[in-house]
């Protein structure tokens, strides 16, 4: 068999070079504080109550992917980046849940470990990343609910961290613009994943999940000639969304485009849209961009949609340069079934993450505070292996 850029090798060599100090204080850790385990125990490494991240069905602690948790908020800027929910439904016009999303998306994280294989990267070794929590929205008050967002948001880039954000309905999309916009010095562009065109001024009278890109792009450095919309489509796109993009010359791909150019040259597009003239690149990814068949729990299910490889793939694409900041929303755990919806949530945060780690964009910024963290564990200096034997 021809050798020509296997990726199922290179991974295999690749694993040998990542660290593994991270991993070795977490055991040491487990030890000290969850006692030595039982003498029938063969490996030593196992304490007698679950404290890392093994095993994945115990010792839940809540927060995405077991990282680390900052109760204080304040110190957020040692971290390089932040995970925090926006339990919000009350944007949803059709189906609610999503209150539920930042819990469901952070619950299915138990199911994964903190390395991918394809990718080479851990991140449990490699990224300084955190948990802070959700933010306090007011159930029923979207326009209260949206200042608390845009204010945490606010605290959140000003700390020089980037935000990722677990939504929560897609309303949310409006005031994490509006938080992060005025401290970027400079143009933001957006690459927006969904079935929907979401560009309408008021949806039932209010400025409903359906409204969040009229009212982001009245924003003067988030102008709509920056947004890309990627997978619109279906039976669920209102008319008067669809003459706002128009007028304001917004970029729609859709899923047939998706299929005909293929996922690299629709990456490309995506990327040359958003980054024109612009200083920063916000995801934007609304899980109902799958096709309904693998997204049961979501707001407006739509059939026809991507399907996940083709999805995952956009989101490493588009992650290489770098983004400010991530958000993933419309996750409806009460209509999903098995966690799939979930997973799938977590997946594209995961993945953003990873290839941003990967291309040296994530990944510099140690941890100088006396906390448990992850990532790097000096300087600024991209974090450098260990080789595969544990001292
Ligand atoms: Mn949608």
């Amino acid at each position: 068999m021809t050798e020509v850029n296997r990726e199922g090798a290179w991974a295999q060599q690749a694993e040998a070079h990542l660290p593994d100090h991270r991993y070795r204080e977490e055991i040491e850790r487990s030890l000290a504080h969850g006692l030595q385990g039982a003498p029938t125990i063969n490996d030593r490494s196992i304490p007698t109550f679950a404290r890392g991240e093994v095993p994945h069905f115990a010792g839940e602690r809540g927060t995405f992917l077991k990282a680390p948790f900052i109760e204080d908020v304040h110190d957020v800027g040692d971290a390089e980046v932040a995970i925090f929910g926006v339990p919000l439904d009350a944007g949803a016009t059709y189906r609610p849940g999503t209150r539920f999303g930042p819990r469901g998306i952070r619950r299915s994280t138990n199911l994964f470990g903190t390395y991918n294989y394809e990718l080479g990267v851990d991140l449990r070794e490699q990224l300084n990343m955190v948990d802070i929590g959700d933010v306090f929205t007011i159930p029923g008050n979207l326009e209260k609910s949206f200042d608390q967002i845009s204010q945490a948001m606010a605290h959140v880039v000003q700390q020089g961290t980037v935000p990722v954000v677990i939504g929560g309905d897609h309303s949310i999309g409006f005031p994490t613009i509006r938080g992060m916009a005025p401290y970027l010095g400079g143009n933001i562009g957006i690459i927006h994943f969904d079935r929907h065109v979401d560009t309408q001024e008021t949806d039932l009278d209010e400025r409903m999940h359906t409204t969040p890109w009229f009212h982001a792009n009245n924003i003067p450095n988030a102008p709509a000639t920056n947004l890309v919309q990627i997978g619109i489509g279906g039976w669920q796109a209102p008319r008067a969304g669809v003459q706002v993009g128009r007028e304001r010359k917004s970029t729609v791909i859709t899923v047939g485009d998706v299929e005909r150019v293929g996922v690299e040259k629709v990456a490309e597009m995506a990327l040359e849209v958003a980054w024109k003239d612009a200083v920063a690149v916000y995801l934007s990814f609304d899980i109902d961009v799958l096709d309904s068949g693998f997204v049961p729990g979501t707001g407006w299910p739509e059939p026809g949609g991507l399907l996940p490889r083709e999805a995952l793939n956009l989101i490493r694409m588009v992650s290489e340069p770098g983004l400010a900041g991530i958000e993933v929303v419309e996750c409806s755990p009460p209509y999903d079934w098995a966690e799939q919806t979930a997973l799938l949530s977590s997946r594209v945060i995961l993945d953003s993450l990873a290839v941003q780690v990967r291309n040296g964009k994530l990944g510099r910024r140690a941890s100088s505070a006396g906390r448990v963290a992850w990532g790097p564990t000096h300087g600024t200096e991209p974090a450098s292996g260990t080789g595969g034997g544990v001292a």
